[in-house]
C-alpha cells in the first residue's frame, strides 16, 4: 500500500489496540493479542478516512514492519495470527507479566530515561512521576541520536529524568522491558517517587 495509507493504519491499530479492546468488544488476551481476522472485521476508518475493513492481511504486516518505533508485534498460533501492542496500553485487560519480561538485575539495563517536558518538571518534582491514563510510566533503553525517533520517549522532550534503576530494584519496585525494547514500570501504585531520580 502507499505510505501515507500504510501510516494511517498503523495509527489506527495503535489507538485500537492500546486503548480501545473493551469498548469496541476485542477480544483481547491478556498478553495483549488480539486476531488480524477479528480487527479487519471492525466497522472503522482509519486516519486517512479508508475502512479498515477494505485493508487485508498484507497491509497489516507492512504496517508492523515500517512501523518506526516496532510497536506491534506478530504472533502465528495455530494457523491464526494474532497481532499486539507492545506498550502504551490504558486497556486493564493486559497483565504487565503476560505482556512484558520482567528485569531482575540492574546489569541487564545500559540506560533508563523517561522524556518529558518543562512545563511539567514541577509537578512532577512535586508528586513523581505519574503513569497518568496508561499502566505503565515510560522510559527509553537508549537516547535518539540526531533526529531518530526512539521508542519510549517522543521526539520533542526537552527534559531527561534518569532512573536509579538499582536502587529501584533494590526497594521493590517492578521494572519491565517490552519487545520494542521501551522500560516499564507501575512504579508504587502508579508512581515513580522522586527519590529513585538519579539525575535530571
Ligand atoms: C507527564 C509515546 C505532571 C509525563 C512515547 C508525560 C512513549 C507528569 C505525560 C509513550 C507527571 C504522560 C509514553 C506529574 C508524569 N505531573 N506531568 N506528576 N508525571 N507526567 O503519553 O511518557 O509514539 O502517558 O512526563 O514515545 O509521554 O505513542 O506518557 O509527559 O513511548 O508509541 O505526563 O508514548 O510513544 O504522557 O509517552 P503519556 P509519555 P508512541
Amino acid at each position: 500500500g502507499s505510505k501515507d495509507k500504510i501510516d494511517a493504519l498503523g495509527r489506527l491499530l495503535t489507538r485500537i489496540l492500546r486503548h480501545m479492546a473493551t469498548e469496541l468488544n476485542l477480544n483481547m488476551r491478556s498478553d495483549g493479542y488480539v486476531k488480524v481476522e477479528d480487527l479487519l472485521k471492525l466497522n472503522m476508518k482509519t486516519f486517512a478516512n479508508i475502512p479498515l475493513r477494505s485493508h487485508t492481511v498484507d497491509d497489516i504486516k507492512e504496517a508492523v514492519r515500517k512501523d518506526n518505533k516496532q510497536r506491534f508485534s506478530l504472533l502465528e498460533e495455530n494457523g491464526e495470527l494474532l497481532i499486539r501492542a507492545n506498550q502504551g496500553h490504558t486497556v486493564t485487560t493486559v497483565e504487565s507479566e503476560r505482556l512484558l519480561k520482567q528485569i531482575l538485575s540492574a546489569d541487564e539495563v545500559q540506560f533508563c530515561v523517561h522524556g518529558t517536558y518543562k512545563r511539567n518538571l514541577e509537578s512532577i518534582l512535586e508528586s513523581g512521576l505519574k503513569r497518568m491514563k496508561r499502566l505503565h510510566v515510560h522510559f527509553s533503553s537508549g537516547l535518539p541520536s540526531d533526529g531518530e525517533v526512539i521508542s519510549g520517549m517522543r521526539r520533542d522532550v526537552n527534559v531527561l529524568i534518569y532512573l536509579d534503576v538499582r536502587k529501584a530494584l533494590e526497594e521493590g519496585m517492578k521494572l519491565y522491558i517490552s519487545d520494542n525494547k521501551v522500560i516499564l514500570t507501575e512504579g508504587f501504585d502508579g508512581v515513580v517517587p522522586v527519590k529513585y531520580f538519579e539525575k535530571i
